[in-house]
């Protein structure tokens, strides 16, 4: 392998485990704390969860190591879309796992929860495991998409665990895998299987929170890169002033990868999906909202800017919502073969409007016209539209773009509008750890391998205080039916992990609220430049906005 001189670095690098790990696994001991309820529909939480439910959550304190020795055979799976960080989770999880006993194995299964399915495995050795530490990527075994959540799943896992001798399997993931998680868990210990399960929380989306998670791994890396990179266009933004930049950045559904971007960097627009959303905004308000800073800022003689889009914004305009769900319906069976059929675009966007309400019709007729084939032609398996892959950002550039037209025929808008459009979501999610993403992932694997050897099952390996230095960070771990409540899903009532969206009574949000208005009209942009691996703490060991003004 051709190694750059960073990655050689970072081969060097030590990640930092909270203090109380780091006495050696002789001197680390459980303290329990309380018994734990789910944070909603506790009845249908804990009938669903018998052998899991209500458990204590556990710290990791100094003190005789009580476990009991037996030999570990480990599997584990990375499962989801890429985050940084995940490479070292496997490797605090070998550490641990090695310096317990050197005869105790762990098993990397490829390609996410599939390859545990398929038994498609590797086993780990100090040589292999040495290329992966503290780089970027999930290159190590893969990941995957496939959900583990069938019975006949199930039986698959469990045959595999028996043919490997598996004492326990560790699922690293989002709140979708978690929750699966803990399913697992609860089909385990059912069958007296003996395998337990831990979760460890992973996603550059970071709705992967709760009082008891602080942070999923991952999002410090993606939102600092993407940063960077904003505030370097920030840069040129106001060196030619003559472009307005459209940035859409990724995150699914919530819009913490954008707020946390628009704290570092303060640009003069960032959206947030969850408040779009909570004021019911209309597609015209939000252009109206983008197009009164840019004129203002136009008439001023600043003829650029800076806009965040989230990925996920067009979900949360109610009226756009609604005309997703009648696309869908639209387009639903054999309908989907008739539209495909018509022979031109004239022809297609006849049964459109045929088909459509006059309220979404409205909506659909302001898109601009390459929006709006994207709505119909970008579609996946089931026929539904790929909310995902909707370009937001030219969306909402083009709407301003008109609107500003009317404005200065009307003589009101007297500036000069020049886009530039970004999307800003694969270029995070493999970068090098950053140091916070590098310890901290090397923490979760680490414990979760304690919470292996203390015998616990169903639980998600918790390491918390993180806006201190990780010498005073606590370790231990949470049942995952405690962050669990019911919803619906597909027609069907099930459990899940709670998603966390943006709070807009959150200090982060709370932040913005109270600047962007002056970031708006005058510029106010911060440049956060690259990540620091190396130098003084302040610069190298800094966390998210978002953790800081949460917890600092
Ligand atoms: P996870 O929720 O699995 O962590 O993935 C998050 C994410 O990176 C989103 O931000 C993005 O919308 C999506 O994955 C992209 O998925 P894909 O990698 O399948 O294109």
């Amino acid at each position: 392998m051709n190694l750059s001189p960073l990655q050689k670095a970072r081969y060097q690098y030590q990640p930092k485990l909270p203090g109380m790990l780091r006495n050696g696994i002789a001197d680390i001991c459980v303290k329990e704390g309380e018994a734990t309820q789910s944070v909603a529909d506790q009845d249908k939480i804990a009938a669903l969860f018998p052998n899991t439910y209500g458990k204590k959550e556990i710290t990791f304190v100094k003190g005789t190591n009580t476990s009991v020795a037996k030999k570990q055979v480990v599997g584990v799976i990375l499962s989801g879309g890429q985050a940084p960080g995940g490479h070292n989770v496997v490797c605090g999880l070998y550490d641990a796992l090695k310096a317990t006993d050197k005869n105790n194995v762990l098993l990397g299964f490829k390609g996410g929860p599939s390859g545990l399915i398929q038994d498609s495995y590797i086993e780990f050795t100090d040589e292999f495991i040495d290329q992966y530490r503290n780089t970027g990527g999930f290159d190590i075994i893969g990941s995957g998409r496939t959900k583990l959540e069938t019975v006949a799943q199930f039986m698959e896992v469990e045959k595999v665990a028996q043919k490997h001798g598996l004492t326990a399997i560790v699922i690293i993931g989002g709140d979708d895998s978690n929750t699966n998680a803990a399913v697992l868990a609860e089909y385990m210990a059912a069958k007296k299987t003996g395998v337990q399960v831990i979760g460890c929380p992973k996603t550059i989306d970071g709705d992967l929170k709760n009082e008891d998670i602080e942070a999923s791994f991952g999002f410090d890396t993606a939102t600092k890169t993407y940063s960077e990179l904003i505030g370097n266009i920030e840069r040129d933004a106001n060196s030619a002033k003559k472009y307005w930049h459209f940035i859409k950045v990724m995150g699914r559904s919530a819009s913490h990868v954008a707020l946390e971007c628009a704290l570092e960097t303060q640009p003069n627009i960032c959206l947030i999906g969850e408040e779009v959303a909570a004021k019911k905004m209309s597609i015209a308000q939000i252009t109206n909202y983008i197009a009164d800073a840019v004129e203002t800022r136009g008439n001023n003689g600043e003829n650029f800017g800076v806009a965040i889009i989230p990925e996920g914004i067009v979900e949360f305009v109610p009226e756009f919502s609604a005309l997703i769900k009648e696309i869908n319906e639209l387009l639903a069976g054999s309908k989907t073969e008739e539209f495909n059929a018509l022979p031109s675009w004239d022809a297609k966007y006849d049964f459109i409007k045929k088909g459509l309400s006059a309220e979404s019709f409205a909506v659909f007729e302001i898109l601009p016209t390459g929006i709006q084939q994207q709505l119909f032609l970008e579609r996946d398996p089931h026929g539904n539209v790929q909310v995902s892959l909707i370009e937001s950002e030219k969306l909402f550039s083009e709407l301003v773009k008109n609107e500003l037209k009317k404005r200065a025929q009307a003589g009101t808008y007297k500036g000069k509008f020049g886009q530039q459009h970004h999307f800003f979501g694969y270029e995070g999610r493999c970068a090098f750890p950053s140091n916070f993403d590098a310890d901290y992932c090397y923490s979760l694997g680490y414990n979760a391998f304690m919470l292996i050897q203390y015998g616990y099952t169903g639980y998600l390996s918790k390491v918390s205080n993180l806006s201190k230095p990780a010498e005073e960070w606590n370790a231990g771990g949470m049942p995952i039916t405690k962050m669990m409540n019911i919803e619906r899903r597909n027609g069907e009532d099930k459990p899940v992990i709670r998603k966390a969206l943006v709070e807009l009574d959150g200090k982060p949000f709370k932040y913005f609220e109270a600047h962007r208005d002056e970031w708006a009209v005058k510029t106010s942009f911060t440049y956060p430049g690259a990540i620091q691996y190396y130098g003084p703490s302040e610069v190298c060991d800094l966390t998210t906005r978002t953790l800081w003004l949460e917890k600092g």
